[in-house]
């Protein structure tokens, strides 16, 4: 194949890519834009094997053979709540690829005598930015899986420290460029490793989702750097595409949770995390209903609206709720379902679930389209929410969910919220929506809740 046939598959596959990412922005078009990237990798697998510096296809082969067993059987048999430590180990492979390619091309490189300053800028970057995301995404994987402590692990003058780090790699790598040294390179990736570590360990595990997508962000400009290193332009678009649209996903969690962006990137985002403000203050009463008294408020309705949070994840609500939905579209009720973009534990959570359970997308309302709609609900079903719900992020400046968008559900004519007990949601902060007079709390599992609601309604 000739130079630009090359170039025109690495283009078609770049479009394809981008197709990719503008699918995946809705569920509606999230099946064909994962089919358009995989056109688009298959492409440029195809292209790379094809490709004249490629000499020898065995362990080329043997590498897509392992990877494919593991992958496939890893795919079949993960669970959707453990999709989060996937993605970070995952993360950590295209880490851990950009420092062995940064590593071997150096070594090759320095016995041609090709070594030139440019290159050596690349290898330095490609080498740091890889190791800190190699090292972050363990860290990350071990958090959420549960075999290192959720705690954020922190301790004085650790920002400091990791400013010295953050300094100290980027001068040896100016360094590297003018006196190349094999040593060099590889004291500037242990200090990204240590760095890696240093900058995760200090976030609490239910952060970790922004951090992941943070740390997806850093693997993708690991990968760009390597596409430099390797003179290939395919990977330095892809690499851009995934730096970029991670760092804009990072961007919006950030702003959905109240939270500095800045701080995510430095490390710092977990010691801002949680609090212990529901077990303070004086005991307030609340009112509680049976799912027989949702059901009666519900069939008297003519508009009703569902906000599913991370309860639903846990009981695996998500069939029950569906049933609920079909009988009372069933009796001619309007009903929404209204998703707030932090709700549960990871971006898309519940529209995956939703989607799971075959609940229609033209029923499912972004936050911002359906805030207008809450003043015209006569009820809305709460199930396993707390935190987006709650309106102290509106009014309560002392509280760390202030300045966070909420569900305006607080708007409607009756509220009802399905949770187990009057424990605080993620923030550990109590919700001030529970004691207002148009709320009412119904206690117990949602999945066995909705389903005695769904048995309660009148045929
Ligand atoms: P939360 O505020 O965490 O509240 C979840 C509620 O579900 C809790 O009040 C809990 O109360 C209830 N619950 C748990 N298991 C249940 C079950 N089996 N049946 C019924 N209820 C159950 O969740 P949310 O409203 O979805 O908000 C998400 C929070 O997570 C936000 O603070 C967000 O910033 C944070 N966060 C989100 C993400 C992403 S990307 N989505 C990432 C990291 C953090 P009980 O224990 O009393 O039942």
């Amino acid at each position: 194949m000739n130079d630009n046939i090359f170039a025109l598959i690495y283009l078609i596959a770049t479009i394809l890519f981008i197709f990719g990412l503008k699918g995946l922005s809705s569920p509606k078009s999230a099946l064909k834009g994962n089919f358009s990237a995989m056109i688009g990798m298959a492409l440029a697998i195809f292209a790379t094997l094809a490709s004249p510096e490629v000499h020898s296809y065995f362990w080329i082969f043997m590498g897509i053979g392992i990877g494919l067993v593991i992958g496939v059987g890893v795919a079949i048999k993960i669970q959707m709540t453990a999709m989060p430590q996937l993605v970070a180990i995952l993360h950590s492979f295209v880490g851990l690829s950009a420092v062995l390619v940064s590593i071997g091309t150096y070594l090759s490189h320095e016995a041609r005598g090709e070594l030139n300053s440019v290159l050596l800028v690349e290898l330095g970057l490609g080498s740091l930015i890889g190791a800190v995301t190699f090292t972050g995404s363990i860290i990350a994987f071990g958090k959420l899986q549960g075999t290192i402590t959720s705690n954020p692990l922190v301790f004085k003058g650790q920002h400091y420290l990791n400013l010295l780090l953050g300094l100290l790699m980027f001068v040896l790598t100016g360094y590297l460029a003018f006196a190349p040294n094999v040593v060099i390179l590889l004291a500037i990736t242990l200090i990204a490793l240590l760095l890696g570590f240093l900058l995760v360990l200090p976030i609490g595990g239910a952060d970790m989702p922004v951090v992941v997508s943070m740390l997806n962000s850093y693997s993708g400009w690991a990968a760009s750097a390597t596409g430099f290193t390797l003179g290939n332009n395919l990977l330095i678009a892809t690499g851009a595409l995934v730096g970029s649209s991670g760092a804009i996903l990072s961007f919006i969690m950030c702003q959905a949770m109240n939270r500095s962006f800045i701080s995510v990137i430095l490390g710092g985002f977990g010691a801002e995390a949680g609090g212990d403000a529901a077990a303070s203050g004086p005991v307030k009463n609340v009112k509680s209903a049976s799912s027989e008294d949702v059901a009666y408020m519900l069939e008297n309705s003519s508009k009703v609206v569902i906000i599913p949070g991370y309860g639903m994840a846990v009981s695996q609500a998500q069939h029950a709720i569906k049933e609920l939905f079909e009988a009372l579209n069933h009796k001619k009720i309007d009903v929404k379902f209204a998703i707030h973009p932090v709700a549960g534990r990871m971006p898309g959570h519940m529209n995956v679930l939703l989607a799971e359970a075959d609940i229609p997308y033209d029923f499912v309302a972004e936050m911002e389209d359906i805030n207008g709609e809450f003043a015209s609900t006569d009820v809305v079903l709460v199930v396993g929410a707390n935190d987006i719900i709650n309106p102290a992020a509106k009014t309560d400046k002392s509280s760390p969910l202030y300045g966070m968008p909420i569900l305006d559900a607080y708007k409607a004519k009756q509220i009802f919220v399905i949770k187990r007990s009057m424990k605080p949601g993620y923030a550990g902060v109590d919700n001030a929506l529970f004691y207002y007079d148009n709320c009412t709390l119904v206690f117990g599992d949602a999945k066995g809740v909705c389903e005695k609601i769904v048995g309660s309604l009148e045929s």
